[in-house]
């Protein structure tokens, strides 16, 4: 039994070594990125049982892709290899604005998934299902697996499931994403949400305007950046304000920061503890290029948690 199964496309991505725009031709390194997957390797590597649920290709980048999730101490035994279609892959292009996201993912093997990828016994016996609003937005068999993972539940023991809106511009358009990202969150029991997104998607530009759009859920945490994060559950709001660090680039914190809440979540900690936690994994990505930052070792996470009010600040 997992404690986390994290169901997404993880994609290699070529980065450049220096911050030299893509036109430039600039020396490019091979990484590994995608947004479920870097939850799973957050969590395994605070110590919990994470596994990825996924399809690869049958070529290098899915080799490169699998194992360094292992090395990260994810188990990818439920990961399939697909012989007939690629790796996705993308690109960052450090551009004036901040980073660019070129993707070479449709016709992915991890877009042919479809809700029989659910058939396994995982999706019952875990304690936590991870899902995101870019796995809907690869497919429609992708969309119908999401569907069929946020909605068939068993009602014994059922696992709690986790959805981050994680909505991708370039993928669909605020039109199309809007209703279905707003449907899937309120099925899930967690709800994870940016400010950003949320006024993007729905127009609501203040935390307890995203829950009167989700009233009943479980839990809804709503990420404002570098101003802090609120996590309203049936008994009380909680805000936590961020950590103040120098961002270098912020692809990836969400993920991290996904990955500290429910860290603490599995450890029955307390919510501000949980909400701390994911401002100490956050903020040890935004201060990386990679998407897969190193986080701080778990004594000095610790001592973090101990801060009072005024030193957290
Ligand atoms: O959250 C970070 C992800 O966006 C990145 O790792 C790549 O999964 C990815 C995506 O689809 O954008």
């Amino acid at each position: 039994r997992f404690d986390a199964v994290c169901v997404g496309e993880t994609m290699v991505l070529l980065t450049p070594d220096s911050g030299t725009p893509l036109a430039q031709r600039p020396k490019l390194s091979m990484e590994v990125g995608g947004a479920e997957s870097n939850v799973a390797c957050g969590l395994a590597r605070r110590g919990h049982r994470a596994a990825w649920v996924s399809s690869v290709g049958a070529d290098p980048f899915g080799r490169v892709v699998t194992d360094t999730l292992v090395s990260h101490g994810v188990d990818t035994g439920l990961v399939r290899v697909d012989p007939h279609r690629p790796t996705g892959m993308y690109l960052k292009d450090p551009v004036d604005s901040g980073t660019r996201v070129h993707y070479y993912r449709s016709g992915s093997a991890a877009a042919a998934m479809g809700p029989e990828v659910a058939d396994a016994g995982w999706a019952s016996t875990s304690r936590l299902i991870h899902l995101s609003g870019i796995t809907p937005a690869l497919s429609a068999t992708c969309a119908a697996l999401v569907e069929r993972l946020v909605t068939e539940r068993p009602p014994e023991g059922r696992p709690t499931v986790v959805f981050d809106v994680n909505y991708r511009p370039s993928l669909w358009s605020r039109r199309d994403a809007a209703a279905p990202l707003s449907r899937l969150a309120g099925a899930a029991d967690i709800i994870l949400v940016g400010l950003d997104e949320a006024k993007t998607l729905w127009g609501t530009d203040r935390p307890d305007a995203v829950r009167a759009l989700f009233p009943d859920a479980a839990c809804l945490v709503v990420k404002d950046a570098d101003v802090g994060a609120t996590c309203f559950t049936a008994e009380a709001s909680t805000f936590v304000p961020a950590l103040d660090v120098k961002v270098v680039e912020a692809v990836g914190a969400g993920d991290a920061f996904a990955a500290g809440f429910l860290s603490g979540l599995l450890d029955g900690r307390p919510v501000r503890d949980r909400l701390r936690l994911g401002h100490i994994l956050a903020g040890s990505t935004l201060q990386s290029v990679r998407d897969l930052a190193a986080f701080p070792v778990r004594d000095e996470c610790e001592r973090m948690l101990a801060l009072s009010e005024p030193e957290w600040t």
